[in-house]
């Protein structure tokens, strides 16, 4: 029996772990309209004073850090909504020595916590409702997830299967990009997310985590410092328990605490955490994003207040989206022309079916023809219409030459 409760875990750190690496693929494409990579490219050619050009640009730099809410728990309660309002944990059971994966708020008021025992969960909360996880349906709701942020990043780094860091041009609004971020994967997903906007990735991860559930929280440039100072050092990342108590010792509580060292003593006295202590509790993090998702596709959808009945009503829907498609394809650094063409339908009774020609031209033409021929499958009224495009299937290594 006692053998049984690793084997648990494990098998759960396995999946956790598999879900990471296998929705995580990514590639490092050059991209010069990153104000970042731009300013360090001028740095290397000596235009101008290095440190006085890295600061400049990290100072306008936008970073969105996105983060689901209780992903698992989200999915389940999109899956079934009776759900939403009892207490619910992903996770094995009890008997077999299980561990909670995640649960949702709910559950949450009751002290129900990640990687908790399932027995002391119930403990705490007797009628709590257990669920087994279904990765699959977790791993395809993150990849929708990520089809959505890579729409409005210049750059874009996966995390882990529920949250992704974006950078974003420094002349776009942030607020408002993650506002429509939330509102989409609320509407084409079913499940909220949160969002944090600030200079950089450290600040924008601990933004995201300031209104959750449902919430977005900005750091403009000027709060940063008053932002980090009451900050508990235990919520920056890379700071374990063990480390803590060891800050702790010292009387370090908060950034502010750490301000008071210099840092050779913080180096002399935690290492190499020391040093990142001592730019964290300054709010500062020069660490680029580094990965860059390759993306498959680049669509737009609209799903009707009211549904479309006959074909003349929704080849009318073509220019509208044809209009906010082709902004889209524009962020994305793609040509039409490379673009291979495809519509998607759903029904009134949510039955669904895409249609895509690589000899079709994307065009509003061709996307009319595709969606004639789409319609023909079925004789229902239309809920939903989207447009989009396929990316050529390319070696990530070869991504340079486009
Ligand atoms: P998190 O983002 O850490 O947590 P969460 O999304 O469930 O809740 P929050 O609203 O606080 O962000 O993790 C994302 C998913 O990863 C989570 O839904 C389940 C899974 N997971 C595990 O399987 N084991 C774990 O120990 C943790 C922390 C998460
Ligand atoms: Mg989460
Ligand atoms: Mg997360």
């Amino acid at each position: 029996m006692d053998r049984i409760l690793p084997c648990i875990l494990i098998l759960f750190l396995y999946e956790y772990t598999v879900l990471l690496t296998s929705t995580a693929q990514v590639i490092r494409p050059v991209n010069l309209n990153n104000p970042v990579k731009a300013s360090r490219i001028d740095n290397v050619a000596g235009d101008v004073s290095p440190s006085d050009a890295t600061l400049v640009a990290e100072q306008q730099r936008k970073v969105i850090h996105i983060d689901c809410d209780c992903f698992f728990a989200s999915v389940e309660m999109r899956e079934n909504p009776a759900l939403r309002d009892v207490p619910i944990a992903i996770g094995g059971e009890a008997d077999r020595r299980g561990v909670v994966a995640t649960c949702n708020y709910p559950a949450r008021a009751f002290g129900v916590r990640s990687a908790m025992a399932t027995a002391q969960a119930r403990k705490l909360c007797p009628h709590l409702k257990l669920l087994p996880g279904r990765m699959a349906l977790y791993r395809d709701v993150s990849a929708r997830l990520m089809d959505i942020l890579a729409d409005y990043a210049l750059q874009l780094e996966q995390v882990s299967v529920d949250e992704a860091y974006l950078e974003i041009a420094p002349q776009r609004n942030a607020t408002a990009i993650a506002e429509e971020i939330r509102q989409r994967v609320r509407e084409e997903l079913g499940i909220t997310v949160s969002a944090g906007i600030a200079p950089n990735k450290f600040l924008a991860k601990i933004a995201s985590d300031w209104n959750k559930p449902d919430g977005q929280w900005v750091v403009r440039p000027a709060q940063v410092d008053e932002f980090v100072a009451a900050l508990p050092l235990k919520k920056i990342p890379g700071i374990g328990p063990a480390m803590e108590k060891k800050l702790t010792l010292y009387k370090l509580h908060t950034c502010a605490d750490v301000r008071q060292w210099p840092l050779m003593e913080l180096v002399r006295t935690f290492g190499r955490t020391g040093a990142m202590l001592y730019e964290r509790a300054r709010g500062i993090d020069h660490r680029l994003l580094n990965n860059e998702r390759l993306r498959k596709s680049v669509s737009v959808e609209r799903t009707f207040a009211q549904d479309l009945a006959g074909e003349a009503h929704c080849l009318a829907q073509i220019p509208q989206l044809w209009e906010r498609w082709q902004e889209r394809v524009e962020r994305s650094g793609w040509r039409t022309s490379a673009l291979a063409p495809f519509v998607k339908v759903k029904f009134a009774d949510f039955t669904q079916t895409t249609l895509a020609d690589s000899h079709e031209e994307a065009t509003t033409e061709g996307f009319s023809r595709l969606l004639q021929l789409a319609l023909k499958r079925e004789n229902k009224a239309v809920r939903l219409l989207g447009i989009g495009g396929r990316l050529p299937e390319v070696d990530p290594n070869q991504l340079t030459l486009f």
